[in-house]
């Protein structure tokens, strides 16, 4: 297993968030994927290469330009405006809306979700590498590796075409799907507490790119708006999305039987590679999953995807406790690394 990280994620270190409707020091930490690459380093799971491929063209395929032009350079426009600190919302976006605002309050409005994903004078350039991260690990399954690792920060399965939130900004994932549906049908198992809501979105309408995830119930979890079992896909990708939704605090059983179930939705497409959306907020530590899967759960994860026999990428998205995340993705790897 390769894996494919870089130190500029460090440069993405935002201070603080609203959480539950209070402001408190921001989860998504350097310290997270830093612990994860301590772990994998430690446990020799094999070599760490920074990322060599760019990142440019498959992010216009799969967002906004209008977005994308904006995240380069709100930090910018926030500091022109007066502002010192993040750039952050206080107002969104209301529907039907029509009309295109030029100061950065309305802009950002137009495109950030929450209040959980702010933007610093760096956090750019850590967005850009994180996307050439996931890019450059589907590079590696091109060129014939079975499995490899996207060591991506900050994570992407919150962002779709024309929106950021959840603490991603460019979708990873998504980036690395497109790529991989080029050479041939791409499957996305996303496996973070959360539904892939910018996931789901970029790929709606298609059926080149399968998607399902297993997440906690969306009427009483974020994101909120869309994971619904309902949202089966529309046109010509109506039947290439589903969605598993199990309870907040399901028991361990109750989410490995939906992974099978998720793996099972994958084979009716026939993917030749296969993109893992791995959020590690599932285990019992994790602040914000109120799952309590342990080792020999994550261990189940590698083997039931790795028996699958298709060329696999995991992307790092969620998992806000470092040693239950960096311990749980070890897992993950050392059982689907005994599938080959
Ligand atoms: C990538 C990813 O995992 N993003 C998750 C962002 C979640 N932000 C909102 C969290 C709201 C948590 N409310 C319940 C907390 C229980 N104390
Ligand atoms: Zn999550």
């Amino acid at each position: 297993m390769i894996t494919i990280y870089s130190m500029a994620h460090r440069l993405h270190d935002p201070s603080w968030e609203v959480l539950d409707g209070e402001r408190v020091a921001h989860l998504e930490k350097p310290g997270r994927a830093e612990a994860v690459v301590d772990r994998i380093r430690e446990l020799s799971l094999g070599p760490i290469r920074p990322p060599e491929k760019s990142p440019k063209a498959l992010i216009e395929r799969v967002h906004s330009s209008e977005m994308v032009s904006f995240l380069a350079k709100a930090s910018t426009l926030w500091q022109a405006s007066g502002r010192t600190g993040e750039a952050t919302p206080y107002v969104w976006r209301q529907p039907r809306a029509t009309g295109r605002p030029s100061h950065v309050d309305g802009l950002i409005g137009s495109f950030a979700t929450d209040l959980a994903t702010p933007i610093t004078s760096t956090t750019w350039e850590a967005v850009l590498e994180s996307a050439a991260t996931a890019v450059s690990g589907a590079h590696l399954l091109l060129a014939g590796e079975p499995f490899a690792f996207a060591l991506c920060r900050p994570p992407g399965h919150h962002a779709g075409r024309d929106f950021y939130g959840g603490y991603c900004y460019l979708n990873n994932a998504a980036l690395a799907a497109e790529l991989l549906c080029d050479h041939g049908q791409v499957a996305i198992i996303d496996i973070d507490y959360h539904h892939g809501n910018g996931t789901q979105d970029i790929f709606y309408h298609r059926n080149d790119v399968a998607y399902v995830s297993v997440h906690a119930d969306p009427a009483t979890t974020f994101p909120y708006y869309s994971g619904y079992p309902s949202e089966r896909g529309e046109g010509q990708g109506f039947g290439a999305n589903r969605n598993i939704t199990i309870p907040a605090q399901a028991a361990n059983q109750v989410w490995l039987n939906a992974l099978e179930n998720a793996v099972v939705f994958t084979r009716r497409h026939r993917p030749r590679f296969l993109v893992i959306s791995i959020g590690l907020d599932t285990c019992a530590a994790d602040p914000l999953g109120q799952l309590t899967l342990r080792s020999v759960d994550y261990a189940r994860i590698g083997e039931l995807i790795g028996r699958e026999g298709v060329p696999t990428l995991y992307v790092l998205e969620g998992g806000y406790e470092k040693h239950g995340t960096a311990a749980s993705l070890a897992n993950v790897i050392l059982s689907h690394q005994e599938t080959l």
